[in-house]
């Protein structure tokens, strides 16, 4: 991702825990990296196509100096958070924010903070159980990955009750798809993931065998990534009538790479006949 940077901006801030910060101010100092595609503007030659460096100063000098904050972190969150938000050609942002001379008795170069923050992107997930009770263990996911600070809910599709796709001998599932919206890297996803899998008793014994909750990246944006722990979109997905039928519920008819529409070949698939929509 290439990058604009701003180092070193000096600013006279009104922040910090101690009471006197707050009254007098002191200086802080602080850069910021901003993540944009920037071969436009270098091929065009052209200030509209990128991002007017004058205005993002402007815009973080605002925010250091007019408001107070008793911690860095959250002027740093503060100036992150404005950035993605009002410049949409962001993809992400690294602010770092030091305070060069806190108003402690002690000698060092000062005390930073530094975060990256990405902008929340659209994820889709596919999740199925057939041991237990399976409708409340997924409301039971849900709920958990609700409970995450980086992961909003954004939309369920129903519950279809499916037959066993794999290995047969085994109980119906119930499966379903939730589009949520967050700035998680995938790998730290699916690790979320995994972590509530685990919570919720999940086992890995039998490959395609039985499971209290699976719980699976479907789509992560628009994008295909083969990382070492992850592919998306998930390899078996266009076999999947389990998982597609669910996901056209709530997902554009184009979101999955590689098919071009998906009612179009749902309705060509062999295994759509094994899933029922779940009346509970
Ligand atoms: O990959 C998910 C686990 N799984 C399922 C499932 O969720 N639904 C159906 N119908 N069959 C499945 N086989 C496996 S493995």
């Amino acid at each position: 991702m290439d990058k604009m940077i701003l180092s070193q901006m000096e600013f006279y801030g009104y922040h910090g825990v101690i009471p006197e910060e707050n009254r007098l101010g002191q200086r802080f100092y602080v850069d910021i990296e901003v993540g944009l595609p920037l071969s436009r503007a270098g091929y065009t030659d052209d200030l509209e196509e990128t991002i007017n460096y004058a205005e993002l100063y402007e815009r973080v000098k605002d925010i250091v100096e007019k408001r107070t904050f008793k911690l860095i972190e959250s002027v740093a969150e503060h100036v992150a958070m404005d950035l993605l938000k009002h410049y949409s050609i962001l993809q992400e942002v690294m602010v770092r924010i030091t305070k060069p001379h806190p108003p402690f008795d002690i000698h060092f170069q000062g005390a930073s903070v530094e975060i990256r923050r990405r902008r929340p992107i659209e994820v889709f997930i596919g999740m199925g159980s057939n041991i237990g009770n399976r409708v409340e263990l997924l409301h039971e996911a849900i709920r958990l990955l609700s409970l995450h600070p980086r992961i909003e809910i954004a939309r369920q599709s129903s519950l279809y009750e499916t037959d066993p796709v794999g290995y047969k001998e085994q109980e119906r599932f119930l499966n379903m798809a939730v589009a949520i919206h967050t700035d998680l890297p995938p790998e730290e996803l699916l690790f979320e993931l995994q972590r509530i899998e685990m919570q919720l008793g999940r086992k890995r014994d039998i490959r395609w065998g039985p499971r209290t909750i699976d719980l699976d990246i479907l789509l992560y944006s628009r994008a295909e990534l083969k990382l070492p722990l992850l592919t998306v979109p998930h390899p078996r997905l266009s076999q999947r009538a389990f998982v597609l039928i669910p996901l056209a519920e709530i997902a554009d008819d184009d979101s999955v790479p590689g098919i071009a529409s998906l009612s179009q070949h749902i309705e060509h698939m062999a295994g759509k006949d094994g899933v029922y929509k779940w009346i509970s």
